[in-house]
Parts: C-alpha cells; structure tokens; sequence
C-alpha cells in the first residue's frame, strides 16, 4: 500500500476544494474539509474495490453474504482512514491547514441503520471478514431514517427523527442497473404443463422496485474492499406517470408511491420485543427478496454452474429471525422460476442458509399472524405450509416420543408463524453468541429441536473489531500497547497476552494509569460542555451504557446509587472514594417502564448533582442520545463496566468486550461473554456477584421469589422503595409508583431486589479496590491482555471455518 503523506493529503485536500467548491482553505468550512478528505479516500477505495471484486470473480471463490435488518456501522471516515493507513497524516494535514481532526470528523452524521448489539455486531463481522481477506457482504436496507434522536427534557426521553441523509452520504454509490423487482399481494394462480409439473402464476401485485445503494468495506491495511449493500424502495420507473396519465388518480398513485417508500422508510426502534407490524414484515420481505434476487443473478452469471452446486458457492448467514423469510423466498426462486423440483430446491435450500440467534427472551420470539402472511405474500405462504406440512410429518412418522409437541414444534401453530422454528428446520447451522447462551439454547428453550438436529447447533461466542475499539478510540492505550509489546498485536490481537508479562511492571503500570486518566479528562470535558456538570476527573467513572430494557438492571444500578446518596446524607464526612456513574440509553418508545427508568435516573442526578453537602462525592450523568459515537468517547474512559442482566437473560453482550479492552473491569453478573471473561482473567480481575442462571430459571420454574419479604427485612430496600412511592424524588412532586407496583406487586420479575445486597458488597469491594492503584492497575492490564480473545477476527474465522467453509483470497 503506498504511503500517502501529510503534506500530499495537503495539497490534495486543498485542490479539491478548489476544483469542487471553487474556494480557498481559508474560507472552507468544517463540512468543506469532511467532504474533500472524504472524496480523496474514496479515490483510494474504488480501484480497490473494483479489483476485489475482479479478483473474487476470476478466483470463482465460495461467498458469504450477511443478512441483516441492521447495520450499525457509525461514522466511516476515521476508520476508513485508519484502515488506509492514512490518519496519522490526515490528522496531522488537518491540524497544518488549521483544523481540528475531531470537529471535521464530527461533520459525518453516524450511520444508525440498527438497534444496539445485533446491529453493531453485525458492522464489526463486515470490518473483520474484509481485514481477514474474506469474500463476504452485507444485505441491509437503506432506512431513509435510522434510530430516533434522543432528547432528555424535564427528565423524560423525547424522540427525534434522525434524518441521516439531510446531506450527502460520501460512501454510498447508487447502482440503479442492478435494481430488482418486488412483488407484494396479489393472487397465485396454479397451472400443469405439458410435462405434468406445476406452474404458479402471480397476478395483481403490486410491485416494488429494489434500488441497490452500495458501501465499501475497507479491510484494514490489505487492500481488500467487500460491499456493504443495502436496499432503497423506490415506485417503478414510469410506471408512476403512465398511471397519472391514465386514470388521472393523481392523489391515489401519489399515496400508493408514498406508501412504497415507506417500505425503507425507517428503521422499527424495538429491541427484544416484537411488534407484529405489517410495515415490518414488508421490510423484510423487501430485504431479503432482494438480496435472493441478487445472489442468484450474480451466481449464474459468474460461475456458470447448474445451481444444485449453489451450496458450493454460497452461504447465507441470516441474523436472527428477521431475514428468514428468505428461506421460502429461495425456495420459490428456485422452483417458480428455476423450475426445480421441491426435493431438489429444499436441499438446495438447507444447504446455503446458517441461522443466529440472538435471545431467548420469549418476548421477542418473532411469530406472524398466519393471515397477514397470506395476504402480503401469498405464495410464500404457500412454501411455508408445504415446509410445515413435511417437518410435521417427519416427526409424527420419525419421531414418535414428540408426537404430543407437535404444535410446540411447528412452523405454523395455533394461527401464527414461528420463525425460529422456520430457521432451524430450513438451515444446515443454528447458533447462539456466548457459550451459556447456546447451551441454555440446548437444554431448555430449544430442547427439543436440538434432539431432532442435534449437529446443527454450535456457539460463536461474539466479538468486537480491535480496530475501531482500541486502535481508533484510544490511540494513547494503543500507542503503550505497542511500546511494550510491539504491534503485531494489530494483525493478531490475541497477541495483547504478551501484555501480562508487565503486568507488575510498576513504572508501566503508572503509564497506563496516566493514560486511563487522560481519557478521563477528555471524557470530563465533554460531560461538562455538553451538560454544564463538572465531574471529578479523579473519581471512579462507573459505566452502563446499552439499551434500556427491565432484564438490563438500570434499575438496579440507580438504587445502589440512590443507596450511596441515602448513606451520604446521613454522614456526610464518611470516607469514600468519589464515584460517577455515567449511563447512556435509549428505551424503545412504547416501553413505558424504561422510559420511567430514564426519568429516575435522570431525576436522582437533578438531586444528587446540585446537593452541595455530599461534597461532590457522588455525581450521576445520564448522557442523551447514546449511540456509537457517544461509546466511542465513553468506552476508553471507563473504569468499571456494569455488565448487570439478570442471569440467563442477556445472550452475549459486546460492550462488555469493549470496555474489558479498554482497561475497564467487569463488575457483572454471571451472565452472557460475562463468564468466558470471568474465565480468562480469573476471579480476582472481574467482580462477580448475583444469582446464577441455573438459580434464576429455578425461581422461575417454582414461581419466582417473594419480593415484599425483602421489601419487608432490609431497611436500605424499603427506604428506597418508599421515596419512590413518595415522590422523594420528585422535583414538582413527581413520583414514580409504577416502578414501585412492578417491583412489590409484579414480584420484582427480574430479581433486582433479590441481588441487592451482593450487589452492593461487591461496589464496596470495588470502592476498596480502587484505592490501591496499583493493584487496580495491574487488574486493569490483565482484561486488555485476555480481551484479544473477543476480537470480532477470531469469531469470523471461526464462523468461515467450522459453518461457510470459506477460505481467504
Ligand atoms: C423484531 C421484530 C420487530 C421489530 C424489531 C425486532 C427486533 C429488532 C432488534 C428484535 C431484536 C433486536 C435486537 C436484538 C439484539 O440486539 N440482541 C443482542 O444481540 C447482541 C449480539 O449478539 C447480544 O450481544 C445481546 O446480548 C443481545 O441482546
């Protein structure tokens, strides 16, 4: 890769913006800059990623395409940058032109195409299957608006429509000629040919046209660049004013383009839950009848092979449910158009597609009303009786001893879809992402699936991208990596172990600490400028940030808080280390308990932070509109990292991963990758506390515990139960009695009583712990030495390896 240098991307920057804008450097604007630097990397990808895909093609190389609902890929031109091996000189041309890297950086709107884990997840797989030389792509949808910007006014989340593309998005390229069509609705009329076989016949649909917008994916320093393709709805070219012409409906056909584009229109803001939408089950059909469209296209036009050998080409990885209506769109794909026969196309069919689940949260179990599958997709309707239809009977005939579960098993049961058991039935891999999170996937939820197939299953446990999560966010903690290691843990993170050879390396270990406490100057600045609050840089920065959801234990995170203030109050002088504890979250807008949670946390900070007589010993800042830029200032900043589910309830969790690799200890439950990080670094690195899962599904099975009893012997639990239900945390009175109700009267469904307390002893351990820097310290250097583990590149290997039997090219 040729070095660019600082002042070539000078001089380039500068003639840009005189070519393109017609103006000088000194009259550009922040925008201006972020525009011309982002073209001139877009110079260096194209002929890059024009000869990947050359190469793929003349190599005849098996693929693997990523197929998801979400992309959570952020800001793209600092990595891209970093991956080019071009940002120590864009940062040093920028300062020289006079200015500063972050504010043009910050002119890029994040890309919020997903949730949180699942999504995120899926953008840091894209980053390491390029940096691994891997043919892989993702399929998504180009939401016109992706995950709502979040106010906080008077305490309470409010949501904004986050209009991402309001100006031009620099990485995405239109390609129009591979646009495909979508059919939606309409009658399935069946004929016999001459031959005797059948012919389905589609009439009335109503049709949709699939546009492709495409993004590169720049593997880091290796020349590789793999598509990112998402899929934008658009009303068939001419078709629109044909009709106007005709009938002069003028309204009727500007509504019906109006509800096409709505089809990508934004992104549904639900997190494990589900909202049975029609809307929703039209963008996924959309995604996935476009992406199948597109595969085979491309499969018979580069490999001119009959497509019974489609399985030795492709491989088709389906994140969660969400993408599984692809199965069936295959199989009509196959037999409709292909004409295969049903046996032929079904092992066609079980052969490309591997299925990941993502929870077993009953809650978010996807399942459709079997009418608003036939009506919107009549003839995949049809498949999915005839897949259902088999599946039944192969077990009533093949497997006796689960004749009575048949319509716990079937893909159509009591009037809905079940997509997991659609999934599982139709793949050739079915996994979960941490180890206990695929065993619990074994023994209980999927018990009797894993007896029908048992080799299908296997965990891969998560991981994250090393190079946006320690290499890009925290240059400093690199750079010292690197002094002591030498950098090919770059290349091989799992490399980072050479690190505990230092970990009592006294004069290192104060050089990491200076570190960590300079990204917590950087993070305290930006809390101050963004909120007027002034935290204590020297303070413990304790760190929840993920979605708001009951099963995560924001809940019981604010009460230990409200816990320490109660205590304060009552002894002010008592000796304590400072803490902060920093949130970020978004609830889902109808979660109407969350969305109390966030105005708890944010009304127990309007108290706390302005109580000048706890003498700035304790500070709480809730931080609006957590998304993934807000976590890449919050992550290298972090000294604990509140990993606190209620056992068995959080699959994996990767923010976890992220703050281990930043130094960060897991104060945690013994829960999702909580427990494989517990068994890398050992107990004395991590603090664990709280019920098991084996405990939590116990309680469940026998009905719970009793709540009130605690409510009723621990005096800390009852006072803050009771300023709850008194509103003494109401600024204006406001109370918050449903938190209250839920908790004594739904008999606290996710233990948040019943872990308390040893929740409270381990803060005090950590509170203990911190004290001593160098103890602190040495913990701290142990999880980034074990964190290379939870690099996203081993789980892709292990994903190209034991299910897409891919190789590199
Ligand atoms: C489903 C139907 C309709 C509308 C929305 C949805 C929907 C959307 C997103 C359901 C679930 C999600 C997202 C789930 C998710 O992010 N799960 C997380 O996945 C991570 C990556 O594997 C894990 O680390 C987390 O533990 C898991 O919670």
């Amino acid at each position: 890769m040729p070095q660019i240098t600082a002042s070539d991307l000078k001089e380039r920057i500068e003639k840009r913006l005189i070519i393109e804008n017609g103006m000088e450097v000194a009259n550009a604007t922040n925008k201006d800059v972020y525009y011309a630097l982002a073209s001139i990397v877009n110079e260096e990808i194209i002929p890059n990623w024009f000869n990947t895909n050359q190469k793929y093609a003349s190599k005849r190389s098996k693929q693997v395409y990523y197929l998801s609902m979400e992309f959570l890929i952020g800001r793209l031109l600092e990595s891209n940058l970093l991956n080019y091996g071009m940002l120590h000189a864009a940062k040093e041309a920028l300062e020289e032109l006079g200015f500063h890297t972050e504010n043009v950086f910050a002119e890029e709107r994040d890309a919020a195409l997903g949730n949180g884990g699942l999504g995120r997840l899926a953008a840091c797989f894209l980053d390491s299957l390029a940096s691994l030389y891997y043919p892989g792509h993702g399929f998504g949808i180009r939401y016109r608006y992706g995950l709502f910007e979040q106010r906080i006014i008077h305490g309470n989340q409010v949501e904004l429509p986050d209009y991402w593309l309001k100006n031009p998005y620099p990485w995405e390229t239109r390609n129009e000629e591979e646009s495909v069509v979508i059919q939606f609705q309409g009658k399935v009329h069946m004929f016999k040919r001459n031959d005797g076989s059948l012919e389905f016949k589609y009439e009335n649909t109503d049709k949709v046209m699939a546009v492709p917008y495409d993004i590169p994916v720049v593997g880091y320093k290796n020349n590789v660049v793999n598509t990112l393709r998402l899929w934008s709805a658009e009303p068939i070219p001419g078709t629109e004013n044909e009709r106007m012409e005709e009938n002069q409906a003028f309204y009727h056909d500007l509504d019906h383009q109006h509800s096409i584009e709505q089809i990508s229109g934004f992104l549904y803001p639900d997190d494990s839950s589900y909202e049975g939408k029609e809307l929703r089950l039209k963008q996924q059909y959309f995604l996935v009848s476009s992406s199948i469209q597109n595969i085979l296209k491309k499969f018979k036009k580069s490999y001119h092979l009959p497509l019974s050998k489609l399985p030795e080409k492709v491989v088709i990885q389906i994140n969660d449910t969400h993408p599984s209506l692809a199965i069936p769109e295959m199989m009509r794909i196959l037999m409709d158009d292909e004409r295969m026969e049903w046996d032929a196309a079904w092992k066609v069919t079980t052969n490309v597609f591997a299925y990941t689940n993502h929870t077993t949260l009953s809650e978010a179990l996807e399942t459709w009303p079997e009418e608003m599958i036939k009506d919107l997709l009549p003839r995949i309707y049809m498949i999915i009786e005839e897949i259902n239809e088999r599946f039944c009977q192969s077990i009533w005939f093949d497997h006796e001893e689960l004749r009575d579960e048949i319509p716990e098993l079937a893909i159509i049961s009591y009037g809905r879809v079940h997509m997991a058991r659609l999934a599982i039935v139709s793949s050739f891999s079915v996994n979960g992402v941490a180890r206990i999170h695929t065993e619990i996937l074994k023994k209980k939820e999927m018990k009797d699936f894993y007896s029908l197939f048992p080799n299908k299953f296997n965990n891969k446990t998560n991981g994250i991208t090393h190079r946006r999560w320690l290499l890009q966010v925290n240059p400093k903690l690199a750079e010292v990596v690197s002094d002591v290691i030498g950098s090919q843990w770059i290349k091989r993170p799992k490399q980072l172990i050479s690190l505990l050879k230092y970990s009592n390396d006294k004069a290192l270990l104060e050089q990491f600490d200076q570190v960590k406490h300079e990204n917590k100057k950087l993070l305290a600045n930006y809390i101050h400028q963004q909120t007027g609050i002034l935290i204590d840089d020297q303070s413990i920065f304790d760190v929840q940030i993920k979605r708001l959801h009951e099963y995560k234990r924001q809940l019981l995170n604010i009460f230990h808080v409200i816990y320490l203030y109660n205590e304060l109050k009552e002894n002010p002088n008592q000796d304590m280390t400072p803490r902060t504890f920093i949130f970020g979250a978004k609830a889902a807008p109808s979660y109407y308990l969350a969305k109390e949670v966030i105005k708890l946390i944010n009304t127990v900070a309007s108290i706390v932070n302005y109580d000048t007589s706890i003498q700035g010993k304790l500070k709480v800042i809730f931080l609006e509109n957590y998304n993934v830029s807000l976590a890449e200032r919050i992550i290298p900043a972090a000294d604990i990292s509140e990993q606190i589910s209620t056992a068995s309830k959080e699959a994996s969790g990767t923010g976890n991963m992220k703050m281990m690799m930043n130094g960060a200890l897991t104060l945690g439950t013994l829960d999702g990758a909580n427990i494989e990080i517990r068994d890398l670094v050992g107990d004395d690195n991590i603090f664990i506390f709280g019920l098991t899962a084996d405990e939590v599904l116990e309680y469940y099975q026998n009905g719970g515990y009793n709540a009130r009893d605690i409510y009723h012997t621990d005096d800390r639990v009852k006072r803050i139960l009771d300023q709850l239900n008194q509103g003494a945390f109401g600024v204006h009175d406001i109370e918050f009695k449903d938190i209250f109700y839920n908790i004594l009267y739904h008999n606290d469904p996710y233990f948040v009583l019943k872990d308390f307390e040893p929740y409270l002893e381990t803060h005090e351990l950590v509170e203990r712990a911190y004290r001593d820097r160098l103890t602190w310290m040495n913990m701290s250097v142990t999880n980034i030495a074990y964190s290379g583990k939870f690099s996203s590149d081993q789980t892709i290997r292990e994903y190209a390896s034991d299910i897409w039997k891919i190789k590199q090219v």
